[in-house]
């Protein structure tokens, strides 16, 4: 049950700022006042250091974390590192160098070298990355990663709950995706006062205060958006009234060029955080005393006034101030440290210029883009199905293969909408309801079977799915999530586009989000329309770094998905909702263990005369097709099912194109820019003098799938398409 909420009452309201050490916190040490103005000033440091290094040319990105500094200083020192986790914004400097990271990594970025720790010189500058220190790879994306650190507080307290899912096991991606958690971890998000516009920054405060997870959010506000003043963004000008209503929340808002006021805010709001509360919201106000980022203009849309009253609230300058004041350091001393960060910074530019760059070689270039520890397309992976009974559906062999997984392996949690048997389990308790366990029953008997912990809802939220996924398989679980339907797959666009491909190759192998993303797709449903008949295949196999696999009969779905559940790369898995239960392709329960490798296409059909590359729901209508074919014009068709569409089977593609001569590539989905395109140029580019005929293609009419059966009918491709296809290229 919700507890009741906890607002900024033990420290401060949202609207009011924080009390400062200075008034009731116990008192720092004046080593530590002077740990903070170092690292303040180290930051600084390193970002003109930085522009110096860009008016040079010498780097080629600069992004300054300038007057963002004492409020960062301040919540790295109430974190742990290496300990808790990190999502940072890319104003994090002052975090990052509080955390650990040494000023010659964040040169190594700049440059762009082949020793950078946190990309390997793949990322820009200001994208720190550290497994050791638990900062996660982040994108330039502002805002997905306030679900992603959603996602890790989530793996968090299941961990805390699961403590044997942390162990090791070998001959899966538990091999390679070791699990570093300690039962009290926080997980620190910061973004921009503009980036709080963003859908997924309210996804993410919703779904941490709804499971009270223990996330600290930090919203940098320093008033722009780049050239967007603060109230263009956000009704009122203040994020910290909007957010109020939110409960289990601990909340302040305090004076971010304030270090100690900062302090005293962070430390409360991690001890909520650690003792399990919920999550808590640092909002700072702070300066951002030079332009957005290099390129940007700040005299375009900032006034000398404006820059000028900013300039008095440069958190460096009063802290220093302070420091002299209180007698914490004279003038002498403050001019040995600032000497000896000068030199440090100096050098430390000096060894990164040096550094070697990286190699331009394809494959360094490749390397990391997917697993290099578990090959998914081995063909030892292959196994010999059990056939145990009678055949079975699409579906059914699906919901095998989860309930088989996660009874072998306790990471594997599956969430999305509908995909519980009843969120109020009091019901199933008292058997008052048998459960739904998905629109289509892909998931039923989960929870029943493996607890409400394990099998559950999500909000109606996309985005927040594939976000969430991403942060709980960044901390070691196997997200087996759903996407209700293919047609509402685009809200999490920005997370399979920007995020999910990419944690691994940008950050050099560094970190690996193996979730596995299940997808209901396609059309033939008579009455399915435009908004429940989608394909878009093609959109996913352009994006590197993500599996796609698509299915064709039940039992190529279960061992495919166990195949995809036990690899370390995402995948995203499409399941054809007319073949979930067709009579075409069932087959029995294959065991426990059944599992086929990715990359090996089936010939489900051998022939002499032409060969119809193909996948999902056309495999059974190419069928017939070919077997109308034989029938009425003895023409013998190869019919070719690619099963995988990334990778996909090109040996098999090339030694059937060069027994046949002719080939047609048919698919479900639009003709133009379609799968097929591909493979058809790539055919006709390698295989042109084994080719008796023009390479052929056939796909859905360039629309959308119309509801009226008649239409429908007319969009997709049909049997009697794909056998006038056949037809024609046999007899060119
Ligand atoms: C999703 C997305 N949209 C647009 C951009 C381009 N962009 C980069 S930073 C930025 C402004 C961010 O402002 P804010 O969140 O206030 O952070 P600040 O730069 O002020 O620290 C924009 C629009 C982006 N990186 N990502
Ligand atoms: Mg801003």
């Amino acid at each position: 049950m919700a507890q009741t909420a906890v607002s900024g009452a033990a420290l401060s309201k949202p609207g009011e700022p924080a009390p400062s050490r200075n008034g009731s916190g116990p008192a720092l040490s004046p080593d530590k006042l002077i740990q903070i103005y170092r690292l303040m000033y180290l930051s600084r440091r390193t970002d003109d250091r930085e522009i110096i290094l860009k008016n040079q040319q010498k780097i080629f990105f600069q992004i300054s974390g300038a007057g963002h500094e004492a409020l960062l200083v301040a919540a790295a020192l109430s974190l742990r590192s290496g300990y808790d986790w990190f999502f940072p914004y890319y104003r994090d400097r002052a975090l990052s160098l509080a955390l650990g990271t040494t000023v010659e990594e964040h040169f190594l970025q700049a440059v762009g070298a082949a020793t950078d720790t946190a990309s390997g010189g793949r990322q820009m500058p200001s994208h720190w990355s550290s497994p050791e220190l638990h900062i996660v790879t982040p994108s330039s994306s502002t805002a997905t990663q306030c679900l992603q650190a959603v996602g890790c507080a989530e793996a968090a307290l299941y961990l805390q709950q699961h403590p044997e899912a942390a162990e090791p096991h070998q001959g899966d991606y538990r091999e390679f995706r070791k699990v570093d958690f300690h039962g009290d971890e926080v997980v620190y998000v910061s973004l921009g006062d503009g980036a709080t516009s963003e859908g997924e920054f309210w996804e993410a405060v919703s779904t941490a205060s709804n499971l009270k997870l223990p996330v600290l959010f930090v919203v940098e506000d320093n008033g722009y958006a780049i050239s967007v003043p603060v109230e263009v963004n956000t009704p009122g000008g203040n994020i910290s009234p909007l957010l109020a209503g939110f409960p289990n929340f601990y909340f302040a808002e305090v004076d971010g060029t304030d270090p100690l006021a900062c302090l005293a805010a962070f430390d409360t709001a991690v001890a909520h955080c650690r003792a399990r509360l919920g999550p808590a919201l640092v909002h700072g106000h702070v300066v951002r005393l030079y332009a957005h980022s290099f390129s940007d203009d700040v005299r375009l849309y900032r006034p000398e006034t404006e820059r000028q009253a900013e300039a008095l609230r440069d958190p460096i300058h009063n802290f220093q101030m302070h420091l002299l004041r209180e007698g914490i350091l004279d003038a002498e001393a403050l001019e040995v440290l600032e000497k000896e960060v000068d030199e440090q910074v100096r050098q430390a530019a000096e060894r990164a210029l040096s550094a070697p760059l990286p190699s331009t070689e394809p494959a360094a270039i490749l390397r990391h883009q997917y697993s290099e520890d578990y090959d998914p397309t081995r063909p030892v992976l292959q196994t010999t199905p059990a056939s145990e009974g009678s055949p079975r559906t699409m579906a059914d062999l699906i919901n095998a293969c989860l309930h088989d997984e996660m009874r072998r392996d306790s990471r594997i949690v599956v969430f999305g909408e509908d995909v519980a048997d009843c969120s109020r389990e009091e019901y199933l308790e008292n058997k008052q309801v048998k459960g739904k366990g998905g629109v289509f029953k892909l998931t039923a008997g989960l929870q029943c079977e493996y607890g409400s912990g394990r099998a559950f809802n999500s909000s109606l939220a996309e985005a927040a799915i594939v976000g969430r996924a991403i942060g709980m398989a960044v901390h070691g679980l196997k997200p087996v999530a759903e996407i209700q339907f293919f047609d509402y797959i685009w809200p999490a666009m920005h997370q399979l586009r920007n995020e999910l491909p990419l944690i691994r190759w940008r950050s050099n192998g560094g970190f690996a989000a193996p979730a596995v993303i299940r997808v209901p797709i396609g059309g033939y449903l008579t009455g399915g329309a435009i908004y429940h008949s989608q394909s878009g295949e093609s959109l996913f196999t352009h994006t590197p770094g993500i599996r796609v696999v698509y299915p064709s009969n039940a039992l190529d779905a279960n061992g495919l998905l166990r195949t995809a559940i036990r690899c370390d790369d995402p995948v995203l898995f499409f399941e054809h909702k007319r073949l979930y239960r067709e009579s075409y392709g069932r087959a029995p329960y294959p065991g426990p263990d059944y599992a086929i490798p990715f990359g090996k296409a089936n010939i489900v059909r051998e022939g002499k005369h032409l060969t119809v590359i193909t996948y999902g729901a056309i495999v059974p209508r190419a069928l017939q097709a070919a077997q109308r074919a034989a029938r009425e014009l003895g023409i013998e068709t190869e019919v070719l099912d690619l099963r995988t569409l990334n990778p996909y089977d090109w040996e098999a593609i090339a030694t059937s194109v060069q027994k046949t001569n002719r080939v047609l590539v048919a698919h479900e989905d639009m003709i133009s820019w379609g799968y097929g395109a591909e493979i058809a140029a790539r055919i006709g580019e390698e295989l042109f003098d084994s080719l008796d005929a023009p390479v052929r293609r056939l796909g859905a009419l360039d629309t959308f799938v119309a509801y009226q059966p008649a239409l429908e009918d007319a969009i997709l491709p049909q049997p009697e398409g794909i056998f006038q296809a056949i037809a024609s290229l046999a007899k060119y």
